[in-house]
């Protein structure tokens, strides 16, 4: 039987990859952080809670002890590094913690591999993030970086080493470059699960508006559950490598504003400019959405959209789920949860 661990594994990419390796029958080492209330709601919903092959060990990514013990102790032979401080927005107010989680932490793993195992295979979550302020349409594997916020920096330290470690070292260290994926495990802090959340409690009469802030930004959205499956397969290739992982479609946020409403049957009239711009319901004249400027960002990467094509060529790897399917299917886990008083 393999063994994997995933660092992060209460996170959305964690508990679906866990859930992927599980039924490919390897034995998984999920870690996460010691808090006060640990939440496993994500696991819970995949059902993979109480999995026979799934151990949960205590860890973090900030400790290179910590790193090494765990290396020492699984057994693993492949090591999926998931865990970061992952919320743009709160990179700019904590700069410093994000530096050390999701930038150095990749390194204490990077080392305990180097001291502990260098055959153990290693897989980095890296991000678009890193494109930043594009400097080519679409985004492929040798675009050059130009990250805009502190997390996007932090992620291109950690990037760069994996390469550095690869080629120092002969480390099996690959870096996906993933662009952003949801999935009806999102954090609700983040824009896609914010807007289907809100939709659906709008739509139950539990809230008036939504506020949000850049609706021009544009994203290249996929679904999360078929991004790990690229990153296993990563790990399974002849070589290691960096890859793009992407749909090479971009929409902005009021499109998905104006989808996941749709998908409630409420069409959406949008008016007014930056500041003032505003969503209203085709049918009552309400107004459903607003510009708050406490959203906006001290720098906001505009547009991302990248181009798989490398993945789909050496790993056979593509998206399959559209964004109208994944946004009706995160509105639709909204209305259910939302029903019963689910709060994550
Ligand atoms: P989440 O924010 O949902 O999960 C992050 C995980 O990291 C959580 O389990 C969190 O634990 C854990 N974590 C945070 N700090 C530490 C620490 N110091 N030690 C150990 N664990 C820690 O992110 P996603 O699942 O969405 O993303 C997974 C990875 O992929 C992240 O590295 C992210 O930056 C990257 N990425 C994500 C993309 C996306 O669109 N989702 C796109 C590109 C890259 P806790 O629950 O305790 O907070
Ligand atoms: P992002 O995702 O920053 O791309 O990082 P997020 O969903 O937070 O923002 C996407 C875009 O939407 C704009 N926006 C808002 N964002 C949030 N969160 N809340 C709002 O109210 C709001 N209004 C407008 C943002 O300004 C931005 O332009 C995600 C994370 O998962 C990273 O970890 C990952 O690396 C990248 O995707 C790829």
């Amino acid at each position: 039987m393999k063994t994997a661990v995933v660092t992060g594994i209460s996170g959305q990419d964690g508990a679906y990859l866990a859930e992927l390796l599980l039924g490919k029958g390897y034995k998984v080492i999920g870690t996460f952080r010691r808090t006060s209330s640990v939440n496993f709601w994500r696991i819970e919903e995949l059902g993979i809670q109480n999995h026979p092959n799934l151990q949960l060990v205590e860890y973090d990514l900030t400790d290179l002890s910590s790193s090494i013990r765990l290396l020492q102790t699984s057994g693993a032979t492949e090591v999926y590094n998931l865990a970061a401080q992952s919320f743009v927005g709160v990179s700019f107010e904590q700069p410093l913690t994000t530096a050390e989680i999701t930038g150095v932490g990749c390194v204490n793993l990077l080392e305990a591999i180097r001291i502990v195992n260098p055959k153990i295979r290693f897989y980095q979550a890296s991000t678009s993030e890193m494109f930043g302020k594009v400097q080519a349409i679409p985004q492929i594997e040798s675009t050059p970086f130009y990250p805009r916020s502190p997390y996007g920096v932090a992620k291109l330290y950690a990037h760069w080493m994996t390469i550095n470690y690869r080629e120092s070292y002969g480390l099996f260290a690959c870096s996906g470059i993933l662009f952003n994926h949801e999935s009806p495990l999102r954090g609700r802090e983040f824009v896609t699960r914010k807007i289907t959340d809100s939709v659906a409690k709008i739509k139950l009469g539990k809230l008036d508006v939504l506020e949000l802030g850049n609706l021009d930004a544009k994203r290249d959205w996929g679904f999360a559950k078929e991004y790990v499956e690229g990153m296993w397969r990563m790990l399974q290739a002849d070589e290691p490598d960096t890859f793009v992982l992407a749909t090479n479609r971009t929409e902005t946020v009021r499109d998905f504003v104006t989808m996941a409403f749709k998908a409630v049957g409420i069409q959406i009239n949008w008016s007014g400019k930056d500041e003032t711009e505003q969503g209203t319901c085709a049918q009552t004249g309400k107004v459903l959405v607003r510009v708050n400027p406490k959203f906006y960002r001290p720098a906001e990467v505009e547009l991302l959209i990248g181009n798989p094509a490398k993945a789909q060529e050496v790993l056979g790897w593509a998206p399959k789920t559209t964004l109208e399917e994944l946004c009706r299917m995160m509105v639709d886990a909204d209305l259910r949860r939302n029903e019963v008083g689910f709060s994550f």
